[in-house]
């Protein structure tokens, strides 16, 4: 018997979708879309679709594993979990609490994975990671500049007059933005995207600004000189919002249009015709999380928002300087499912170089790793170092669905559930602002369990399990009592499958800033505090032939490596029909010079690795520009991290994972 049953995506993704899931005799057989989902409305991507495919394969961890001579047997819970707390004590007991690390992303947006800080809290405080290689350099910038980094509700952007979309894959990444762009158009509203690729978003702009890798915040600050000299600023946000104007004033003088104009590749008839864009209000910038990813990432960010609020877009319904929205995720009682105060001893370590630090930290030594909702060996920066690192741990736990170039490298390897065998809610912080919940559909696959249940039989061998002393649904009420006020309970979301959170639509509309002065800093006092320069700058990527030009002279290309198409980072490859190769996209510019075309093999390096691929010719890219996607596996070719460096960005919240000169040649 097939029944329907209600859902929602668990993938680490803008749109956090609702989902119709068919069972049938215990298993899922089907993923759609809820059409009752006020922002997703019934339509699902190929990954969520997949996710079918990610439950029922075949290739699922099933059982523990402990690797013995270098070959993986299978071993009994009982086992793993007493092996595995016997050395979280020993380790604790010879060198402190933080030899051990903990490495994790975000790859499963389920409230109660957060459990994961509660146990290494109670452990006492382990090595953890700080910054973001995501939006790590982002989230920070809008620290500094709002005291937050908020959107507007989706919905908003039908009150604008132009929507820029600054670097964000839209048809590729974030499809329910997609369709509200195409709503946009039909009423008349005008599309700008800048992007050095011609993606499939750039096909339905407007107008399509292409510009060299990392150099937007240049871009924003001819902009921002043409607003001024055309009279187009915002006085009165000026004078009564801001502080720090004089300071962005005397760096916009200190640079010429055209100087501008050469190192961005942007002619300057573009930055007047956008400073008249930004100029006639409201227009919502939409930013991307590419152009962070630079060692001038936060810098970029900051001068971006500069520029929307000289031009008077911020609080303004149709406004905005749209980068994530952690009001979401700010909702949740996290402090409870947490308990920070906890922690008697820590230690931080930036997530960017992880690896560094477990191949160098002292006073203790890094002994193990525990790897939870990451995949390091493919996602993380400089592939040979995080091989090298993650060998050389002692002991390294691994927690996955699938064995990953991660898991690989473990010593331990649990099984964990999948989507649609647990019961949690789901968000995402960084596009709208509603709350999914996914019931438990199905019981696990073999012997898989939940994060939640693992935490739970460690913390009890390790004296700690009255604080693990709750059922699932006790966890999910604790996350959810700081909404009880505004309707929204376990039991409501049970029955309403999903829930509009109480969260700002047009964040920043009183003009109070979360910053120390209360306004929009231009020149952060935040920043000050923390030691950095808390003036903008005209800051470079790192990479470039003007800050590295031996190295330019040496690897003359810049290269990307943005979201694939069909996997959301590592996590569907190894499902895809044919297995997936690694594609190596470039400029025409290039082909034309190294004499490659569509389908030739080429080879990729610089001094941290090399990488081979199929060649694909992108049309009207940036000159210059070489993609591989991110996310691939050894099996398949390998992942185009072996290529990226682990450099933090500037405020050193960020990963620097597209600023990244290389060679290419026909092999
Ligand atoms: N299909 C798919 N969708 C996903 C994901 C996935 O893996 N697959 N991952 C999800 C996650 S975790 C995230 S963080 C989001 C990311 O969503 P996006 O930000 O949309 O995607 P990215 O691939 O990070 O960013 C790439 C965009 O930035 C552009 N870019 C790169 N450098 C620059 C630059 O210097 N300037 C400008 N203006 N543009 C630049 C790239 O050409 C590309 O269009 O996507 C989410 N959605
Ligand atoms: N070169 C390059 N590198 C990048 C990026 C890029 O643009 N270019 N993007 C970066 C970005 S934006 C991000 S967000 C990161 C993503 O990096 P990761 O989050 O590490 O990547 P994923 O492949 O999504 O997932 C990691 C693993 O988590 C496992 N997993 C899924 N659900 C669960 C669960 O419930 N519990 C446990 N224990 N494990 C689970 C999956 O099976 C998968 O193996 O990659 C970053 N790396
Ligand atoms: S991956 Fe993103 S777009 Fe696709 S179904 Fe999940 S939330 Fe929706
Ligand atoms: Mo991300």
């Amino acid at each position: 018997m097939a029944n329907v049953f209600h859902s929602a995506c668990p993938l680490n993704c803008w749109d956090s979708c609702a989902f119709k899931v068919t069972v049938e005799d215990g298993k899922v057989v089907k993923i759609e879309g809820d059409e009752e989902h006020p922002i997703t409305k019934g339509k699902i991507c190929g990954r969520g679709r997949m996710l079918e495919k990610r439950i029922n394969s075949s290739e699922r961890l099933l059982h523990p594993l402990k690797k013995v001579d270098g070959e993986f047997s299978r071993i009994s819970w009982e086992q793993a979990l007493d092996e595995i707390s016997g050395k979280l004590r020993d380790y604790k007991n010879r060198f402190g609490s933080t030899s051990v690390l903990h490495s994790h992303d975000y790859a499963n947006g389920g409230l109660l994975i957060n459990l994961d800080s509660r146990f290494f809290n109670c452990y006492g405080g382990v090595t953890e990671l700080t910054g973001s290689l995501c939006w790590g350099s982002g989230i920070e910038a809008q620290s500094w500049d709002f005291g937050d980094a908020y959107s507007h509700a989706p919905g908003d952007l039908l009150n604008s007059k132009s929507i820029i979309i600054w670097g964000r894959n839209v048809a590729r990444t974030n499809m329910h933005l997609y369709e509200e762009l195409q709503k946009a158009k039909k009423a008349g509203i005008k599309l700008y995207v800048i992007d050095p690729i011609f993606n499939a978003t750039a096909k339905i702009a407007d107008r399509y600004i292409s510009i060299k890798p990392g150099f937007d915040g240049l871009l924003a600050a001819g902009i921002m000189k043409e607003i001024l000299r055309l009279e187009l600023e915002d006085r009165g946000f000026i004078e009564n919002c801001s502080i720090g104007f004089a300071d962005l004033e005397a760096l916009l003088n200190s640079v010429s249009l055209e100087y501008i104009s050469s190192v961005t590749e942007v002619p300057a008839e573009v930055m007047t015709e956008l400073a008249y864009i930004y100029g006639n209000r409201p227009a919502a910038t939409m930013f991307g999380l590419g152009m962070q990813r630079y060692a001038n990432g936060g810098n970029t960010i900051r001068l971006i928002d500069a520029l929307a609020a000289i031009s008077g877009n911020i609080g303004i319904p149709g406004g905005g300087a749209n980068f994530a929205n952690r009001q979401v995720g700010q909702s949740f009682n996290l402090q409870a499912l947490t308990l920070p105060g906890r922690k008697t001893s820590g230690r931080t370590v930036s997530m960017m170089q992880q690896a560094e630090a477990i191949l160098s930290a002292v006073n203790p030594e890094i002994k193990m790793g525990i790897v939870t909702c990451g995949n390091p060996l493919t996602q993380l920066p400089d592939t040979n170092k995080a091989r090298e690192a993650f060998s050389s741990l002692e002991t390294l736990v691994v927690m996955d669905q699938y064995m990953t170039d991660t898991a690989e490298l473990a010593d331990y390897v649990l099984p964990v559930t999948s989507a649609f065998e647990t019961e949690d809610v789901y968000y995402s912080s960084m596009y709208h602002h509603y709350v999914n919940h996914g019931p438990k559909l199905v019981d696990p696959k073999g012997e898989a369990k939940t994060d939640e249940w693992i935490w739970t039989e460690l913390a009890k061998r390790l004296g700690f399990g009255e604080e693990f002393s709750f059922s699932r649904e006790d966890w999910l009420r604790m996350g959810l009592s700081s909404l009880s006020e505004d309707g929204i309970t376990l039991e409501s979301l049970r029955e309403n499958k999903f829930a509009e959170l109480p969260v700002d639509p047009v964040p920043w509309n009183d003009l109070k800033f979360k910053t120390e002065s209360g306004k929009f800093e231009f020149t952060s006092l935040a920043a000050e505090k923390a030691g950095f320069e808390g003036k903008l700058s005209l800051s470079l990527p790192s990479e470039t032939k003007w800050t590295r030009p031996e190295l330019a002279a040496k690897y003359p290309y810049s290269l990307l490596s943005i979201h694939p198409l069909r996997s959301n980072h590592s996590q569907h490859y190894h499902l895809l029909t044919p297995s997936p190769k690694v594609k190596v996209e470039v400029s025409e510019d290039i082909a034309q010079e190294i004499e490659l075309g569509d389908g030739d093999f080429a080879r990729v390096w610089n001094d941290r690795g090399e990488l081979k691929g199929i060649v694909s010719i992108l049309k009207k890219a940036h000159p210059g520009t070489i993609n591989i996607d991110e996310g691939n596996w050894s099996k398949f070719g390998g992942s185009v991290n072996v290529l990226t460096s682990d450099r933090e960005s500037d405020n050193r919240q960020g990963s620097t994972l597209f600023d990244c000169l290389v060679n290419i040649e026909k092999a």
